[in-house]
């Protein structure tokens, strides 16, 4: 499972965020530990190329069910300045973080008297290195306790002796502000290190400055860049009000905005580009599905997502690229064009595959 943890400071807007993506109802509310539990929700992945499969697997009247695949974010309170030393909620978001496979960083870039700012006024570029010092500080005391373990079997192991200087150079790198994810050695994948995981920067940013320029994006965009992290622009209010509206008025709001995309849909987009993610369908008449692989899977273990008995009796899969799908109307006749392809174990799937695999177990 794809999961995306929030972060940020108090009242960014995680949890109004976190809602909106969920339509579930986290808590909201002015007040800086409103929500202490983890709260996850798993959302529909949004791709208009399932519903335009619908036709090729329609029989006459019969229009089979579309499942679309899902992401998973987790609403994560409690860091504060300090809270790598306990302060506010202590450090129980450090365990949460470490769960995720990528970070939707908050950053409040909207201005509003009535919302208490921790610091007592927004700057984006402060709030985001007081987070950085709290997840540099755990990873540094993660690796020191590490170390104190593998200075002793250093002295028999040239591996462990290897490992120390490589966490040496990481404390060294995280003193000097440079995240894990940026460092110049890269630690065996069971490190447990915060700052590893790859970035997004949401700016939530007041309705008003969805359109217009807001003077703390260049900041947040320049700070982004550096590091290799994407940056979603949204505001949290706007995502909100779009959630309590029907599908049309939804697209007549937005349309009056002069925005194409919800936010949503622009962080799922740049969350699959960050984590190298892809889609690929499956379908017969009673169900079309999407199906989410790291790029680079093979036809076996993207079967495997499906149903394991389709990965370990693997023969091989048929596949036919979705806009040729379309195309053609139905899978037979994309058959008679010869755009159905047989595909063995080695095949590496591609974004827009449609995909029928055949197994014996
Ligand atoms: N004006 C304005 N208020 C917001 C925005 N996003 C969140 N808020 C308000 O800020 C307060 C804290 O938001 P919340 O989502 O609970 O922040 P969290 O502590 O980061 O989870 C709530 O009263 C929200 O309604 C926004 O984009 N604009
Ligand atoms: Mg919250």
């Amino acid at each position: 499972m794809l999961e995306i943890g929030i972060i940020g400071l108090p009242n960014v807007g995680k949890s109004t965020i976190f809602n909106a993506l969920t339509k579930a109802h986290a808590e909201v509310a002015n007040y800086p530990f409103a929500t202490i539990d983890k709260n996850i929700g798993v959302v529909a992945v949004p791709d208009p190329r399932l519903e335009a499969l619908l036709p090729v697997y329609s029989r006459g009247e019969r229009i089979p069910k579309s499942t679309p695949t899902t992401i998973e974010f987790i609403d994560i309170a409690g860091l504060v300045k300090g809270a790598s030393r306990g302060e506010g909620l202590g450090n129980q978001f450090l365990a949460h973080i470490r769960e995720v496979s990528a970070v939707a960083h908050v950053v409040r870039c909207f201005e509003d008297p009535d919302i208490v700012h921790v610091t007592g006024r927004v700057d984006p570029i402060n709030d985001i290195a007081t987070i950085h010092t709290e997840l540099a500080l755990a990873d540094i005391g993660t690796l020191e306790k590490r170390l104190e373990r593998l200075r002793r079997s250093a002295k028999a192991s040239k591996v462990d002796a290897d490992l120390v200087e490589q966490c040496e150079t990481v404390i060294d790198e995280l003193s000097a502000g440079i995240p894990a994810r940026n460092s110049q050695v890269a630690l065996p994948q069971e490190f447990p290190l915060l700052t590893a995981k790859p970035v997004i920067y949401i700016c939530n940013v007041s309705e008003a400055d969805l359109t217009q320029d807001n003077p703390y994006l260049a900041e947040v965009h320049k700070v982004a860049a550096d590091e290799g992290a994407e940056v979603v622009v949204i505001s949290a209010k706007i995502e909100q009000e779009l959630t309590e509206l029907s599908e049309s008025d939804a697209q007549e709001f937005l349309g009056d905005l002069g925005i194409e995309t919800t936010g949503l849909t622009r962080l799922i987009n740049k969350s699959y580009a960050l984590l190298d993610l892809l889609t690929f369908f499956s379908g017969n008449t009673k169900e079309i599905h999407a199906w989410t692989v790291t790029s680079g899977t093979k036809a076996p273990a993207a079967a495997g997502k499906i149903h394991t008995d389709f990965e370990r009796g693997f023969i091989r899969a048929e596949v036919i690229e979705w806009d040729k799908a379309v195309e053609a109307g139905s899978i037979s006749r994309a058959k008679t064009h010869g755009w159905v392809r047989t595909e063995g174990k080695d095949y590496v799937v591609k974004d827009g595959d449609v995909i029928q695999f055949l197994f014996s177990v």
